[in-house]
């Protein structure tokens, strides 16, 4: 078996060393059957560009954020909702790992296109870079923010005021460098592996949403595999999110390190206070109300489900 599998993500960066890891595992479990070809974000185009291959089955297998399908899968922009998952980036994890809404109800909308999300897991708490002091709501006014292209997530920065723009990752460096835009979110490993700190002043630990990616694969060859081969698959797949929960947290703990400590490109380190805190909250709720009215297909169900797994996790 030759496979490919694609990653938004670059040498090093959290998503490339997972599927490196998956590859190296599957070799071994297969004896040495099943190969598969690992490659970097950039050579078969922009992050929207993967999920068509992924779609056509010119690639079998990737890893794919949710915030480059919401114009197609609309539920799935539930992961663009700001403070909806705890601020605990290990329990977001074990309900990544367990919820019936995302593996099963929102699995089956995304198979509707073909796509079939094996499991999600967070790259980390993401935070806001910036060229201005962003603290409360009042700052984002006007700002000229960076986003994934689900519209939810631009719904998310209009209602603190902002104006984001849509962009792939590949053109970002450039564009906060020119001003094109002021600012992004990530987590920050990506923040300090991209270098975007060098390009911006500011970093608010906001925390404000987990960065969510999700390992899929194309729905019609999945369920072509023999059995042996796709019981490897899943075993794999399994085994493989709490590598990344490691993998993810150490690199985030390092980044930080490193960007506080970088005198070249000093970063101007933002907390939140509890009272700003709670303002952008309030101001992220009516988004809530909009998904449920207006983007879910499913008058909210899945919404509704994850909030009951969420809120039994977080011991509410
Ligand atoms: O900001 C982005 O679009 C990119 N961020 C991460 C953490 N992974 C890939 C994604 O394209």
């Amino acid at each position: 078996y030759n496979w490919k599998f694609v990653t938004e993500e670059v040498k090093g960066q959290v998503q490339y060393e997972y599927a490196q890891e998956f590859a190296k595992r599957m070799k071994e479990k297969s004896d040495g059957n099943v190969n598969i070809q690992v490659y970097e974000f950039g050579g078969l185009g922009s992050e929207v560009d993967q999920v068509e291959q992924l779609q056509n089955g010119a690639v079998q297998m990737a890893v794919m954020s949710p915030g480059f399908t919401g114009n197609m899968v609309k539920e799935g922009q539930i992961f663009a909702l700001h403070f909806l998952f705890p601020e605990s980036v290990k329990t977001t994890q074990e309900i990544l790992n367990t919820s019936e809404a995302l593996n099963t109800d929102l699995r089956n909308k995304y198979e509707e296109h073909s796509i079939t999300p094996l499991s999600y897991w967070t790259e980390g708490a993401m935070q806001w870079t910036s060229s201005k002091k962003i603290e409360k709501p009042s700052d984002f006014e006007n700002f000229k923010m960076r986003t994934q292209t689900s519209p939810l997530i631009l719904r998310s920065y209009k209602a603190y005021g902002a104006d984001p723009t849509p962009m792939s990752w590949s053109e970002l460096y450039t564009a906060l460098d020119r001003g094109t835009v002021e600012g992004e979110e990530n987590p920050i490993f990506f923040i300090g592996d991209a270098s975007f700190n060098e390009v911006q002043d500011y970093m608010t630990l906001s925390s404000h949403n987990n960065y969510v990616a999700m390992t899929t694969v194309n729905n019609d060859w999945y369920e072509s595999l023999p059995d042996d081969i796709r019981g490897m698959v899943d075993d794999t797949t399994k085994e493989m999110q709490d590598w990344v929960f490691k993998e993810q947290k150490q690199q985030n703990e390092d980044w930080l390190k490193k960007i506080k400590n970088d005198k070249e490109n000093p970063t101007e380190i933002v907390e939140l206070t509890d009272e700003n805190r709670e303002k952008f909250k309030q101001a992220a709720k009516p988004v809530r109300d909009y998904y449920r009215s207006d983007v879910s297909t499913v008058d909210g169900k899945i919404l509704d489900k994850l909030q009951k797994e969420i809120d039994s996790a977080s011991g509410e």
